[in-house]
């Protein structure tokens, strides 16, 4: 008796695959509990940070989608993998049963392992196992011939099964930390809510954020596909390595500390010029320098690495890390698992990777090391460049145009901004919005002229030390984007 795998053998065994990874989806969803999860996180961290680099420049923002699709390929070929074991296994022993609970238990083992969630793998294993046993009958003349009907029935049933494990799925699934908590938020940040709307300027585009940007629209920037999943009851931070006292804060004790709200922009090293991935929230949390005053670090560099539960790193000096502080609310929300519940750091004026989220070790260092970002070629850590976005143009009803943005400098501040409608020849000041308290918050500008043709529309902003954004042009990686951003607008 053979026991190659025939063509039939390969279409049931990937039939399985794909049944299975459906199954745990339809059970967990697009979570950390998926099959596919485990693998893409481990497939990032595989990835050498070169190749991530490359990635990075030449294929951007999709590239995610790469290690996304192989993650599922790699998932639907285990479980294909245990379907085709047992296959194999029923033609050579001549027992479809063996073969069946084989390819099963090899299926709910694997997923099992890589979730570490037996039910997750129950929603996995069945499918993997039904298709190997419709695959072993199918070829009991030992060619491909299953009927009609037998085809039907396995496939309906397949599919209830799917339809199943989705029902079940949400029984048992526990809710979000942090998300759709539609806490009531403090007056404290109403009033802050209120004064960014108060101050924001009345600009006629509706394309444009406001000074506070709302949690759904506030951008997004994960190594993970998957957010760690981390209830605040379950969190604590520890500061350790060259400190005179370990130190450890439960949620409970940090958010007994003296509160604070604040507006804090973050803008994200690789994003493009006039890109998006910049915005503002009104802040909850407590500074952090009290916290390592207890620690008392004594390293030799001056520097801390930053952990995280999703195994992002980033390490950056002391002095940064005493003017930043531990946030656990967002615009008077917990804050929500995309952005880091329960609990991320917020350090003024530096780009946004230096902006742990899931924060669970701050380790002080005696020697400087790499971050995650830094292994991969960035030069991320340090203070934010100055911008201008250019993110709108209007018409007005009376036919002149408007342009509008908004405009950051980190802990700089915006003083400035200025705009040509020729190319960059002559210059104008744009109208600014009043600005909000705090040192690390942008501000909006505006600007209205008379449409006469094309226009060539550039913008430039000044700092608050007086120094103007550089002209010249460089692309976010490794440092940030420079130059001016500009924009031709045809009548
Ligand atoms: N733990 C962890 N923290 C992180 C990241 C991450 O992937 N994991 N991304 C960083 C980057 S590159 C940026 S720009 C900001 C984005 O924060 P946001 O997603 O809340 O906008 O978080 C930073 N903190
Ligand atoms: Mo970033």
């Amino acid at each position: 008796m053979h026991t190659s795998p025939s063509r039939s053998d390969v279409v049931f065994a990937i039939l399985a695959g794909i049944t299975g990874v459906a199954s745990s989806f339809a059970f967990t969803g697009y979570t950390r509990r998926f099959v596919v999860a485990p693998i893409d996180a481990l497939v990032v961290r595989a990835t050498p940070g070169a190749i991530v680099a490359w990635m990075i420049q030449n294929v951007g923002e999709e590239a995610h989608l790469l290690h996304v699709a192989l993650s599922f390929a790699i998932a639907i070929g285990l479980l294909a993998g245990a379907a085709l074991i047992g296959l194999l296994t029923a033609r050579w022993l001549d027992r479809p049963i063996v073969g069946v609970g084989f390819a099963g238990v090899l299926a709910w083992g694997t997923t099992a392992a890589l979730t570490t969630d037996p039910l997750v793998a129950v929603a996995a294993a069945v499918p993997v196992a039904a298709f190997s046993g419709i695959g072993i009958g199918s070829r009991t003349a030992d060619r491909f011939d299953p009927s009609r009907r037998q085809v039907l029935v396995s496939g309906a049933g397949v599919l209830a099964f799917v339809g199943l494990s989705a029902v079940f799925g949400r029984l048992v699934s526990e809710p979000d930390p942090g998300y759709g908590t539609n806490v009531e938020r403090s007056d404290a940040v109403e009033q802050l809510l209120r004064q960014a709307d108060e101050y924001a300027l009345d600009v006629a585009s509706d394309d444009l954020p406001g000074l506070v940007s709302s949690i759904d629209e506030f951008y997004n920037v994960d190594i993970a596909e998957f957010d760690p999943r981390v209830p605040a009851d379950d969190w604590s931070m520890t500061v350790t390595g060259t400190v005179e006292n370990d130190v450890t804060v439960t949620f409970a004790e940090l958010t007994d500390m003296p509160i604070e709200h604040r507006y804090v922009t973050l803008r994200c090293v690789g994003e493009d010029l006039n890109g998006r991935k910049m915005d503002t929230a009104v802040w909850t949390g407590t500074p952090i320098e009290p916290i390592l005053d207890e620690a008392d670090p004594d390293g030799a560099c001056g520097c801390a690495m930053l952990r995280a539960e999703d195994g992002y790193f980033v390490q950056f000096p002391i002095d940064a890390l005493e003017d930043a502080f531990l946030a656990w609310e967002m615009n008077g929300q917990p804050l929500p698992r995309s952005h880091g519940h329960p609990v991320r750091v917020l350090v003024p004026g530096h780009w946004g990777e230096t902006n742990v989220k899931w924060l669970d070790e701050i380790e002080l260092l005696d020697e400087e090391m790499d971050g995650y970002w830094e292994q991969r070629g960035w030069h991320g850590t340090g203070p934010v460049n100055t911008v201008a976005k250019l993110w709108d143009h209007v018409r007005l009803d009376d036919g002149r145009l408007e342009v509008a943005g908004h405009a950051y400098a980190g802990t700089r501040g915006i003083d400035r901004v200025e705009v040509s409608t020729d190319g960059g020849d002559t210059w104008a000041d744009a109208e600014l919005s009043q600005p909000l308290p705090g040192d690390d918050v942008w501000r909006q500008w505006r600007y209205v002229f008379e449409q006469e043709g094309k226009h060539e529309v550039v913008v430039r902003a000044i700092d608050g030390t007086g120094a103007r954004q550089p002209e010249d042009r460089s692309k976010a990686f490794p440092s940030g984007a420079t130059g001016w951003v500009s924009k031709t607008i045809a009548p």
